[in-house]
């Protein structure tokens, strides 16, 4: 697998391609379709649901080069015995985690609303990680599922930026691992969280990681084939 430079901020980052894991953060239709759970809180999902097709070109280019491709969903188990009484005691009484909503009890393992939206469902044998809390290696295996594989690179992507695929981000650099986050195949309801979260994983010479989009990471994939600009190949391993 070669080793590539890939454009990002706050500056270029070498990726070493056969030690990079792409990680799609929580596209689950209850906070992604209309008629869900996040649009039952008030929310515009249609700002969410622009970071679908970004995801799956990614999606698409992660699979051909053979990436280790993981999807995560925030839920809970249906007796509600991971679910912190204080993260269930929040918000309006009718809309709270466990109680039944446009698609199924909200936020539990199983309902439909639980689920991964059609255009980025996982292909059996790529792993998908129930996480109970927003953070994805928190009470999961991921670190030892990436540590397993030798993976240094996370390439993020999935909503919402601020809270997510912001407290992942957060866990991933304090375990040592080098973050990607692809802007545009993030989203948030509030654009403004979703702006400032960006600018503060690459702020301070990168504090939590490096953000690129899509757009400049597809070409880096795309030499995983050998078809990728030339000029992005730093060697060959
Ligand atoms: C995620 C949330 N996935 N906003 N959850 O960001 O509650």
């Amino acid at each position: 697998m070669p080793v590539v430079v890939v454009a990002a901020e706050p500056g270029a980052l070498t990726v070493d391609l056969s030690r990079v894991a792409l990680i799609i953060i929580d596209m689950q239709r209850d906070f992604l379709e209309p008629g869900g759970f996040g649009a039952a809180l008030g929310n515009d999902v249609s700002l969410l649901a622009r970071a679908i097709a970004p995801c799956r070109r990614i999606l698409d280019a992660a699979r051909a080069a053979g990436l280790l491709v993981i999807h995560t969903r925030e839920g809970h188990r249906p007796d509600l015995s991971d679910a912190p009484p204080a993260k269930v005691q929040r918000g309006p009484a009718d809309k709270r985690i466990g109680t039944e909503g446009p698609m199924g009890r909200i936020l539990i393992r199983g309902e439909a609303g639980h689920d991964i939206v059609p255009a980025l469902a996982p292909l059996p044998g790529e792993p998908v990680l129930d996480k109970p809390g927003k953070g994805a290696f928190y009470q999961t295996d991921l670190d030892l599922m990436l540590r397993n594989r030798n993976v240094e690179t996370l390439l993020v992507c999935g909503v919402t930026t601020e809270v997510c695929v912001h407290t992942t981000v957060r866990e991933a650099n304090d375990r040592g691992y080098r973050c990607l986050v692809l802007a545009d195949a993030c989203a948030s309801y509030f654009p403004e969280f979703h702006e400032v979260g960006l600018r503060m994983i690459a702020a301070q010479g990168g504090i939590f990681g490096w953000v690129s989009t899509t757009e400049k990471v597809l070409p880096a994939l795309a030499r995983a084939g050998g078809t990728g600009p030339e000029s992005l190949r730093i060697r060959d391993e």
